[in-house]
């Protein structure tokens, strides 16, 4: 693209919007040009707040016409760098988007523009007696369009799907810069390809999420949170076979005693006496008055079986949310170390092998580096995070981890896994694409990608 001037960047796109919404001085550049990865210095052009579909569709024609390059920015929580303006491109940022529309209660749905937070449709919802159940520990930051965009997972991922379930309706302005209204809240609707699935997922590479008709679900009823002191990975995934069998989990989730300490470092208290090697956290529904009999039946069992060696129940909201924090408090608690992330998934039957073999790789590769083991193991999802050593350069830190990914990504494409369970391709993920997809499968994402972005404006150098 040609590179135009920051001075013909804003003649080109102030006017586009309001006055107050076409920022460029530094500390702007630097807080919409990034998103939670630390590994790409931000450095884009201008940032774009536009405050309607209209003026995101004026920004996209121009962008068109004079072939500038347009990141979309959302809650900037990203982690694979999906969000991030490296190379002098226009943020287009949905912030003053984040209004909530009609609420329809015989549908059971909401309007939202791309800007609103996360959080904020959780608590509308509870306003209305009922939940959006998409939950993720950085909820009270991030925004609907960016959750849409990378199809968000969560916690809750086992029982209530990925956000991609909760998309009802969607209008986006594609990369020529064409308003599509998808859907329509529709439950059904068999009129050809469902292009809602298309933008949902795909990381602003064919146009702007603008607003989304989301649905909302009936509020569960009261639900104990366990968490289980686990002795190792194989033990680990026989308590996840025997508490599917015997429940409708709402979470399982797991992390490591190295992942705990790093929490309780920040505060909070361990969970039980016993220290073990992984923890296992779950939350079941109390679907009738003799469940709180049965978990403690399975519990019994397993722990006969020598898969657990301690656990707690919850007795309290207060004490279930103070067990949960030991889990979403994970992420923040190690940022500071600069962790390179890896976000796998196999299929949850293949948990085991793949553990097994992946456990052994990264402790014969990583002797000497810290390596922190958490995640959704319920829907197949690891997040494994190597933490940067002090006396490391980052380039030389990711260096090595790019060396010893080969191994891992060799691994989960052996059992058919995927390099990016929930966070996104984005620019971190993408060199190692060809582990999940197929070369062919590809060629068919640029080829889409030609048909809603011909001129390549959209998030240039992303995912594909
Ligand atoms: C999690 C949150 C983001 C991270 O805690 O499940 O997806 O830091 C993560 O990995
Ligand atoms: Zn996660």
């Amino acid at each position: 693209m040609p590179s135009l001037s920051q001075q013909q960047m804003l003649e080109i796109f102030s006017g586009l919007v309001a006055v107050g919404s076409c920022l460029d001085d530094s500390e702007s550049l630097k807080t919409y040009g990034k998103d939670w990865t630390t590994a790409w210095e931000p450095c884009p052009a201008l940032i774009l707040l536009p405050a309607s579909t209209e003026e995101v569709q004026a920004i996209v024609g121009a962008a068109n016409e004079h072939g500038v390059a347009l990141v979309p920015s959302g809650g900037r929580t990203g982690l694979s760098g999906g969000a991030v303006a490296a190379k002098s491109e226009v943020i287009v940022a949905l912030d003053r988007m984040n209004q909530l529309g009609e609420f329809d209660p015989v549908d059971r749905t909401v309007v939202c523009q791309a800007g609103v937070i996360t959080g904020q449709l959780q608590a509308f919802a509870q306003d209305q007696g009922l939940v959006y159940p998409v939950d993720f520990a950085s909820a009270d930051s991030s925004q609907l369009g960016g959750n849409i965009s990378t199809n968000a997972g969560g916690v809750k991922v086992i029982r209530y799907g990925t956000t991609r379930q909760w998309v009802a309706g969607l209008k986006v302005v594609t990369g020529k810069g064409d308003i599509l209204d998808l859907n329509k809240g529709l439950v059904k609707n068999a009129t050809g390809y469902d292009l809602r699935h298309l933008f949902i997922g795909a990381e602003g590479t064919l146009g702007f999420v603008v607003e989304a008709t989301m649905q909302l679900t009936s509020t569960p009823k009261a639900s104990s949170v366990l968490v289980l002191g686990v002795p190792d990975f194989l033990a680990m995934t026989n308590l996840l076979d025997a508490f599917r069998k015997a429940f409708d989990l709402m979470a399982f989730e797991f992390f490591s005693d190295r992942a705990l300490n790093y929490v309780l470092a920040r505060g909070g208290t361990r969970p039980f006496e016993t220290v073990t090697p992984l923890y296992a956290l779950l939350e079941i529904e109390h679907v009738s008055e003799k469940t709180l009999e049965e978990i403690l039946e399975v519990f019994e069992r397993v722990k006969l079986q020598g898969w657990v060696e301690e656990g707690v129940m919850s007795q309290s909201q207060e004490q279930a949310h103070a067990l949960w924090q030991l889990r979403e408090g994970i992420s923040e608690s190690i940022a500071s170390k600069m962790p390179y992330k890896n976000d796998l998934s196999v299929r949850v039957s293949k948990l085991p092998a793949f553990i097994e073999e992946l456990d052994e790789v990264v402790r014969r590769s990583y002797p000497d580096m810290e390596t922190i083991w958490y995640g959704h193991l319920g829907d197949g999802n690891l997040h494994l995070n190597i933490l940067k050593p002090e006396d490391q350069s980052q380039e030389h830190f990711f260096q090595t981890c790019n060396e010893v990914n080969r191994h891992v990504f060799e691994i989960v494409e052996k059992y058919g896994g995927s390099v990016s369970a929930e966070h996104g391709v984005g620019l971190l993920k993408k060199p190692h694409l060809n582990y999940t997809r197929s070369a062919t499968e590809i060629e068919y994402m640029k080829s889409l990608k030609a048909v809603f972005d011909p001129n390549g404006i959209m998030n240039p150098g992303k995912l594909v």
